[in-house]
C-alpha cells in the first residue's frame, strides 16, 4: 500500500504550492489529506488533478496518517507536530518551533539526507527559507573545500511573510505606481504607503534591513536562525557565522550575497566545477553576458542558483557568491515534500523487508 499523507496548512502561500508540487512530482503517495483551520474547512482544492476537500485540524486528521507535513505558524506546529507523531505519523515540519531539538533532525536532503533517519520525537523539521536559499550550494563546495566562516547578507522576497506580505507588497506598489516624485523627499514613501502590513517600513520603492523578531543584543530572529541552523545542517557546531537580513521589493525568491572562508585553497575554476556539478544547484555566472541569478529569473524553479563567483582580493581561501532561490519552493515546500518522499521510500523499503 502506497503511504497515506496528510498536508496541514493546505491553503497559506507554501500550502499552495506544495499542491501543485505534489501534482507534478513522481507520485508516491495513496490518499493525499488535506487539513487547515476550522475557517477554510470545507473548501475544495484541486491536487494531482482531482478536487479534495480540506477538513478541519483535529486528532482524528491523522488516524491511518504515515507522513504530516505541517506548513502553520510555529504555535500551532508546537502544538500538533507531536499529537500527529503520537498517532503513529512522522512529522515534517516547516516552522521554527523544533528546528534547533536535539531531538529532531533539521534535513537538507542534497546535503545530510542520512539525518532524516534518526529522528527519535517521529518529527524532521524542515528548515528557514533564508538558510535553504544558500545551504545545499555552501554544503557541496563545504563537502570539497571544507568551509570555515560564513558573512552573509540576505535580499528577502516579501512573500517570506506568507501571503499577507504578497497583499501587502502588492498594494503598495499600487500607491506609489504613477508618482513621479515619491522617493526624493524623507518620509514621502511612508506616507504614500500608510499601511506598512507585515513590515516594519514600506517595502515599495525601499529595502528594509529587518526579518523576524527582535532578540538580543539587536539581532533578529531570522539572524540567528541562518546561523544556528547552517551549522546544525552542515555538522559544524562552531562554524563562525555573521548574518544581516534584509527585506526587499522583491514578490518570491530570496537572494543572499555570502562570503565563505575555506580550509582549502580555493579557485574560481574550482568552485565552478564543483557548483556545476553539484545537485540541486544551477551555475548561473558569466558577467561578460550579463549572466548572473536574479530573483525575477529564479522564481518558480527549483534549484539553488550561484553566480558572481569571486576569489576575494584580500582574504586568503575565500569566495564572495552571489546565490538566489525560491522561498516557497526549496526554501519551503519543495525541501518539505523532498523529506517526506526520503521517508516514503524508508517506509516502502520496511515494507518490502516485512
Ligand atoms: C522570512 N524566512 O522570509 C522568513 C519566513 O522560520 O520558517 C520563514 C520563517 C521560518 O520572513
Amino acid at each position: 500500500r502506497k503511504p497515506t499523507l496528510a498536508l496541514v496548512g493546505a491553503t497559506g502561500a507554501v500550502g499552495t504550492v506544495m499542491l501543485e508540487l505534489l501534482s507534478t512530482r513522481q507520485d508516491v503517495w495513496g490518499e493525499i489529506r488535506l487539513i487547515a483551520s476550522a475557517r477554510s474547512a470545507g473548501k475544495k482544492l484541486v491536487v494531482r488533478g482531482e478536487e479534495v476537500e480540506v477538513v478541519a485540524l483535529s486528532e482524528e486528521c491523522f488516524e491511518g496518517v504515515d507522513v504530516a507535513m505541517f506548513d502553520v505558524p510555529d504555535e500551532v506546529s508546537a502544538q500538533w507536530a507531536p499529537i500527529a507523531a503520537a498517532k503513529g505519523a512522522v512529522a515534517v515540519d516547516n516552522s521554527g518551533a523544533f528546528r534547533m531539538d536535539p531531538e529532531v533532525p533539521l534535513v537538507v536532503p542534497e546535503v545530510n539526507p542520512a539525518a532524516a533517519r534518526i529522528r527519535p520525537r517521529g518529527i524532521i523539521s524542515n528548515p528557514n527559507c533564508t538558510t535553504l536559499s544558500m545551504v545545499v550550494a555552501l554544503g557541496a563546495l563545504h563537502a570539497e573545500l571544507g568551509l570555515r566562516e560564513l558573512v552573509v547578507s540576505s535580499y528577502q522576497a516579501a512573500s517570506g511573510a506568507g501571503q499577507p506580505g504578497i497583499d501587502a507588497l502588492r498594494e503598495q506598489i499600487e500607491k506609489v505606481s504613477g508618482s513621479t516624485t515619491l522617493g526624493t523627499q524623507p518620509g514621502d514613501v511612508r506616507r504614500a504607503v500608510g499601511d506598512f502590513g507585515p513590515f516594519p517600513a514600506p517595502l515599495a520603492l525601499n529595502v528594509v534591513p529587518w526579518a523576524g523578531s527582535l532578540k538580543e543584543d539587536g539581532w533578529s530572529s531570522e539572524e540567528l536562525k541562518v546561523r544556528n541552523e547552517s551549522r546544525k545542517i552542515l555538522g559544524l557546531p562552531d562554524l563562525k557565522v555573521s548574518a544581516t537580513c534584509v527585506r526587499v521589493p522583491v514578490v518570491t525568491t530570496h537572494s543572499l550575497a555570502v562570503h565563505a572562508v575555506f580550509e582549502n585553497d580555493v579557485t574560481v575554476a574550482r568552485a565552478h566545477e564543483i557548483l556545476a556539478e553539484a545537485p540541486g544547484v544551477v551555475l548561473c555566472d558569466d558577467p561578460a553576458n550579463g549572466e548572473f541569478p536574479t530573483p525575477a529569473d529564479v522564481v518558480g524553479t527549483d534549484p539553488t542558483w550561484v553566480g558572481r563567483v569571486r576569489q576575494a582580493l584580500d582574504f586568503p581561501n575565500t569566495l564572495e557568491m552571489f546565490m538566489c532561490g525560491d522561498n516557497l519552493r526549496k526554501g519551503a515546500a519543495l525541501n518539505t515534500a523532498q523529506i517526506a518522499e526520503l521517508v516514503a521510500a524508508e517506509l516502502a523499503a520496511q515494507a518490502e523487508e516485512a
